[in-house]
C-alpha cells in the first residue's frame, strides 16, 4: 500500500519496543482526527465526526533495530475544551500541532498551542507542525516557507500533509519517530501507568504487521 512505503521490515527477535504519549493540538476542523485515522487506519473520511473531548489510538511504527509505540490522543479543537488541553498534553513526549493551509486563522493558533506547549509541557518533547489539507493547493492562504520559517526558527519539524490523499502522513510520523530518545525506553507496564484518563476513547490496537509489507 502506498502511504504504508516508508515503514521499514525488521528483524524479529532483537527489536526494543519504545513507548511515547503523542497528543494532537490544533483548531477545530484542520485535520487532527483524520491524519490519525489516516495513520493508524489507512483511511479517510470526507465526513469525518467532531472529536468530543479527545480520542485514544495506537499506532506503532518501525526503524532498523525499535518498534516505536504511539499513545496518540487526538483531541477536540474547540476553545470550550482547552482547558481539557493540559491532561492530554501532560507527560507527552511528542506532539503534533496542526493547521489547515487554507485558512490563516488555523496557523496563528498552531502558533499559541506550540508557546503553550514550550511553556508547559516536558521540556524535552519532540513538536511537530503539520500544514494539513495540502491536496486543496488552489485554495492555499498560508506559504509553505512562512510556516517552514517558523518552524525552523521554533526548532520545530514541519511538514505539509494530506490526510486525503495519505501525503506525508506516514512520513511525519516516521520523522517523529526517528527523534524521539531511544535510549529512555519505556517500558510498557509504565507508559500504561502515564496514560491518563480515555474519556470517549476508543481504543485501536496497532495494526498487526506494520513492520511487514
Ligand atoms: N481536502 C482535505 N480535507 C481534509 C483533510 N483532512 C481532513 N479533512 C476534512 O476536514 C474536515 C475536518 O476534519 P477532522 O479530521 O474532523 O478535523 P479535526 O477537527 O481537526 O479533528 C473533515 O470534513 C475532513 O474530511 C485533508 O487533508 N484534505
Ligand atoms: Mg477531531
Amino acid at each position: 500500500m502506498a502511504n504504508r512505503g516508508s515503514l521499514r521490515a525488521n528483524g524479529v527477535g532483537q527489536t526494543k519496543i519504545c513507548q511515547f504519549k503523542l497528543v494532537l493540538l490544533g483548531d477545530m476542523a484542520v485535520g487532527k482526527s483524520s491524519l490519525v485515522l489516516r495513520f493508524v487506519k489507512g483511511q479517510f473520511d470526507e465526513f469525518q465526526e467532531t472529536t468530543i473531548g479527545a480520542a485514544f489510538l495506537a499506532q506503532s511504527v518501525c526503524l532498523d533495530d525499535t518498534t516505536v509505540k504511539f499513545e496518540i490522543w487526538d483531541t477536540a479543537g474547540q476553545e470550550r475544551y482547552h482547558s481539557l488541553a493540559p491532561m492530554y498534553y501532560r507527560g507527552a513526549q511528542a506532539a503534533i500541532v496542526v493547521f489547515d493551509i487554507t485558512k490563516p486563522e488555523t496557523f496563528d493558533r498552531a502558533k499559541a498551542w506550540v508557546k503553550e506547549l514550550q511553556r508547559q509541557a516536558s521540556p524535552n518533547i519532540v513538536i511537530a507542525l503539520a500544514g494539513n489539507k495540502s491536496d486543496l493547493a488552489e485554495k492555499r492562504m498560508v506559504e509553505y516557507e512562512e510556516a517552514q520559517t517558523y518552524a525552523e526558527d521554533t526548532g520545530l519539524l514541519f511538514m505539509e500533509t494530506s490526510a486525503k490523499t495519505a501525503m506525508n502522513v506516514n512520513e511525519l510520523f516516521l520523522a517523529i519517530a526517528k527523534k524521539m530518545p531511544k535510549s529512555d525506553a519505556q517500558n510498557p507496564t509504565h507508559a500504561a501507568h502515564n496514560r491518563g484518563v480515555n474519556v470517549h476513547g476508543s481504543e485501536q490496537q496497532p495494526r498487526s504487521g506494520c513492520c511487514g509489507n
